[in-house]
Formats: structure tokens, C-alpha cells, sequence
């Protein structure tokens, strides 16, 4: 399951450009190298277990909380810190408001003539079309972007997962991402956790079956300060996959609780820490 992410991990670790970024290190302020591979893609089929990065510790309740967050659309960070997460705190300002990021873009897009756009909940109605009628224009259509040229200056940081797609094919949910960016380390695992939770919660409440978690990346890049654990890493036999568990209650995306989603099984490496570069 996650040895697409190994072999692009690989990739990038032999074969990277090395290149200078504008991240910075915060323990010594200097910015930071990369090595960088423009342009990748690893699927993931959803059917077959859930893509949890066993080779190391994923963070899964910081991952569920993360996305019922942007589900939220709330622009600051009070309900992550009300669970203890703490993973967006780097960006935040002393009030704890981001800008408008993913989920004021996802839930609420601001229209010219004033209106707001409600991208998840036009997908969601967008899938129930299509299960009537596959033929329905909608059907390759089902695009959220949290990618607003007109509010990047606002936000803390420019949105790395910009935009993603679905497909209903054969009564399966895939979903496909384009993240502009992406750390391999320490960003990616998380991410193909998060939008293949979200692809498991949509097709749960619009009552099909999974498909694949297609994951495209623009700049996929390992920091200089992360090469000795990603060589750990590298050297680890990956687990059988977890298998995820949705409350049969949940039936809509605005009010799903992080105790209706359960991992079960999943066994996994010990956690390798790295610094996050800001
Ligand atoms: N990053 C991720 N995934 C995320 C996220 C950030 O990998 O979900 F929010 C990483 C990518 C990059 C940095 O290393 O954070 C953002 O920097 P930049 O804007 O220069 O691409």
C-alpha cells in the first residue's frame, strides 16, 4: 500500500535536484536545501486498506481532527487547539486566525456578486446526481480548489493542496490531488492520510464504495535536515495496511465527531522526528 510513497521517497532521496528554498529552519533561522523532483504521482487504492505510513508513526488523530477542521470552514485554529493539536500553530498570529486558508476557501468561497460557494456540499450533491444519472454533466466536474488568486496575500500560507477531484466510476469514489508542494517527510504522509479520509467520508455519506486516493505533486522535495531519517526510514519493511472505520451513524460532512472515526490495526515503525521548516 505505501510502496508507491517508498519509491517516490527513494526517487527523490537518489536522484533530487539539490536546491536552495525559501524555507527556514527555526532553531538556527538559515534557510534551508532541498532535494526536488518537479512533477509526481503515486496512487493508492483505497479498496485494499488505508494508506497510513507504517514505516513511521502517523499522527492519525491529528490528521482526523485537521480535516473536520476544514470541514468546519473556520478561518482560526481555537478547535485545533481545543484537541491539542498543535501543527498549524507555526503559521498562526497571536489570535490564532490563519486568513482565509482551506476551509473558508472549501466551505465558503467568496463570489463578486457577494454570494458565498459552498464547493464540499456542491460535490457531495454532485455525487447524488451522478448515482441516478451517470451521464450528468457533473460527473467530471467535481472540483473543490482552495486556490483563490484573489485572497493568497491574506492567507498564512499559500494553500499546498490547491485543488482535488473526484470520479464516480463503476459505483467507486476516486480522488485525485494536486499539491502544489510537497515535504516528503513530514507534510506528505500526513496529506495522503487526510485526503484519503476525506474520499472514505464522502463516499460513506453518499453511500458508494471507495476507489483510488491519486496523489499529484508539483515540487516534492526532501529538507537537507531530514536525509539521515529519511535513510531510516528507507531501511524499514513496511506493515500490512490499517483498515478504517466510519460510524455507520455519520451522514453528513458537518457534523462528523473525531471518536466516529476509528484506525484499526494499524501496526507501524517507531516515530523519526525532524524539524519542520517554516
Ligand atoms: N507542506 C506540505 N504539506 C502541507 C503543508 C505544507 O508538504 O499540507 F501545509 C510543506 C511543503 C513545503 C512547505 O515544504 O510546507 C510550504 O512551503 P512553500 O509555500 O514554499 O511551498
Amino acid at each position: 500500500m505505501e510502496q508507491g510513497y517508498l519509491n517516490l521517497l527513494r526517487k527523490v532521496r537518489q536522484n533530487g535536484v539539490r536546491k536552495p528554498t525559501r524555507a527556514l529552519l527555526r532553531s538556527t533561522g538559515e534557510k534551508i536545501d532541498a532535494l526536488s523532483l518537479f512533477g509526481a504521482q503515486v496512487r493508492y487504492d483505497l479498496s485494499c486498506g488505508f494508506p497510513a505510513i507504517t514505516t513511521k508513526r502517523l499522527a492519525f488523530g491529528a490528521v482526523v481532527h485537521e480535516l473536520i477542521w476544514f470541514l468546519k470552514g473556520s478561518p482560526d485554529i481555537s478547535y485545533l487547539h481545543e484537541h491539542g493539536v498543535r501543527i498549524w500553530d507555526a503559521w498562526a498570529d497571536e489570535q490564532g486566525n490563519l486568513g482565509p486558508v482551506y476551509g473558508k476557501q472549501w466551505r465558503s468561497w467568496a463570489a463578486p456578486d457577494g454570494r458565498t460557494i459552498d464547493q464540499i456540499a456542491a460535490v457531495v450533491r454532485g455525487i447524488e446526481r451522478l448515482k441516478e444519472d451517470p451521464t450528468d454533466p457533473v460527473g467530471r466536474r467535481l472540483i473543490v480548489s482552495a486556490w483563490n488568486p484573489a485572497d493568497i496575500e491574506a492567507m498564512a500560507l499559500p494553500p499546498c493542496h490547491t485543488m482535488f477531484q473526484f470520479s464516480l466510476t463503476e459505483g467507486r469514489l476516486s480522488c485525485q490531488l494536486y499539491q502544489r508542494s510537497g515535504d516528503l517527510f513530514l507534510g506528505v504522509p500526513f496529506n495522503i492520510a487526510s485526503y484519503a479520509l476525506l474520499t472514505h467520508l464522502v463516499a460513506h455519506v453518499t453511500g458508494v464504495q471507495v476507489g483510488e486516493f491519486i496523489h499529484t505533486i508539483g515540487d516534492a522535495h526532501i529538507y537537507s535536515n531530514h536525509l539521515e531519517q529519511v535513510d531510516e526510514q528507507l531501511s524499514r519493511s513496511p506493515f500490512p495496511p490499517p483498515t478504517l472505520r466510519i460510524d455507520p451513524a455519520v451522514s453528513s460532512l458537518d457534523e462528523v465527531r473525531r471518536e466516529q472515526i476509528v484506525l484499526e490495526n494499524y501496526r507501524h515503525h517507531p516515530t523519526l522526528k525532524g524539524e519542520v521548516a517554516v
